[in-house]
């Protein structure tokens, strides 16, 4: 009791060879090297907005033209970016381990384009790629679209030659090569004005033509998709042990997600954690390993 994990590298993986079911836990630090900001802590501002407070359903109601400004420069970002070594180590383990299981609290996609098994991958907190209605009792429709950028002409990116400060944007996202932001500006930078919009530009559901589109994400105070949240208790509920959790990149602050690793746990797995920030690993004297650094290196390294 109390004792601090093990950073060592060697028991890891001879555990990791007995393992048989496994499950990850995902969030935004696993996406931060392939140039993904996360949520909390630097990055976590997008112009003078806190990220986490632009996730609820008051804010798309409030200002949706602001919220779509948002979600669409994610998509745009999201769709430029690539998958890193992370993502694709733990597609390679899914694809060895029918018994792995994959919870990720990330929107981006990364994990899907890695070639992660969509069977072993639960979207807790849905996809930037789907839209829907924004009536949630309203007419039902939802569909995958991550072949629109921008959705709508309204929300494309403005050109980086409308302005200096956009312009200088361009030479850091050149310098950068960053190729995301060598067309378009850089909007999450306050220095680049966006457009307040109406909500005539905004995109409109094709179904029921009457309520607006809505990025098919999960906010805050909304429960996660049922059909996910099924299929992840069913998992834990089978009679066998889990024998270890993987818990990557998250600060484990939101629930329901970040209960899973007290669950697992309780089915008697070990627990490896792998954060930039030995702060965000929560109740660490309860973890089995701690491994400190960017995912994108340390997870191939241990699921080599
Ligand atoms: C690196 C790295 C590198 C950086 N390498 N690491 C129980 C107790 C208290 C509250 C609740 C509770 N149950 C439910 C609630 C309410 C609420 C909640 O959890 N609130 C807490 C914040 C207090 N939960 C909900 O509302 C959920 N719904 C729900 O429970 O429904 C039932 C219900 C309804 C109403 C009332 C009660 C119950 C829904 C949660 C939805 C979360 N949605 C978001 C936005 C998605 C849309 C979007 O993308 O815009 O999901 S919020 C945001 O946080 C996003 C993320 O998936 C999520 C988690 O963040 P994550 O991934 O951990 O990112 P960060 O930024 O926090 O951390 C990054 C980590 O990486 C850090 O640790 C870094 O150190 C590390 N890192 N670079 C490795 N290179």
């Amino acid at each position: 009791p109390d004792e601090m994990p093990s950073t060592d590298v060697a028991s890891f993986v001879q555990y990791l060879q007995s393992a048989r079911r496994i499950v990850a836990l995902l969030g935004a630090g696993l996406s931060a090297s392939s140039g993904l900001p996360t949520f909390r802590g630097a990055g976590g501002l997008w112009r003078t907005y806190d990220a986490t407070r632009l996730a609820t359903p008051g804010a798309f109601k409030a200002d949706p033209g602001l919220s779509w400004q948002f979600y669409s420069y994610r998509r745009h970002m999201s769709l430029n970016a690539k998958p890193n070594r992370a993502h694709l180590a733990l597609a390679e383990l899914a694809r060895r381990n029918s018994n792995f299981l994959t919870l990720s609290q990330n929107v981006d996609g990364l994990s899907p384009r890695a070639g992660h098994p969509p069977e072993q991958l639960k979207l807790l907190h849905g996809s930037l790629f789907d839209v829907k209605c924004w009536d949630e009792h309203g007419c039902g429709y939802i569909r995958r679209n991550d072949f629109s950028d921008p959705i709508v002409p309204a929300l494309a990116l403005p050109t980086v030659d409308e302005g200096l400060s956009a312009d200088s944007q361009l030479k850091e996202a050149i310098r950068k090569k960053n190729h995301a932001l060598i067309r378009g500006a850089d909007i999450s930078d306050i220095n680049v004005n966006i457009p307040s919009l109406r909500r005539d530009d905004l995109p409109h559901c094709p179904q029921c033509k009457e309520n607006l589109l809505r990025p098919g994400v999960v906010w805050f105070g909304e429960t996660l998709p049922a059909d996910v949240l099924s299929d992840v208790s069913r998992w834990f509920q089978q009679p066998e042990n889990i024998d270890l959790i993987l818990v990557i990149g998250t600060s484990s602050r939101v629930y329901p997600a970040a209960g899973y690793t007290e669950m697992a746990r309780e089915k008697g797995a070990r627990v490896a954690v792998i954060n930039m920030d030995p702060g965000d690993a929560r109740e660490m004297t309860k973890h089995d390993w701690f491994f400190e650094g960017d995912a994108a290196t340390i997870v191939p390294e241990i699921l080599e």
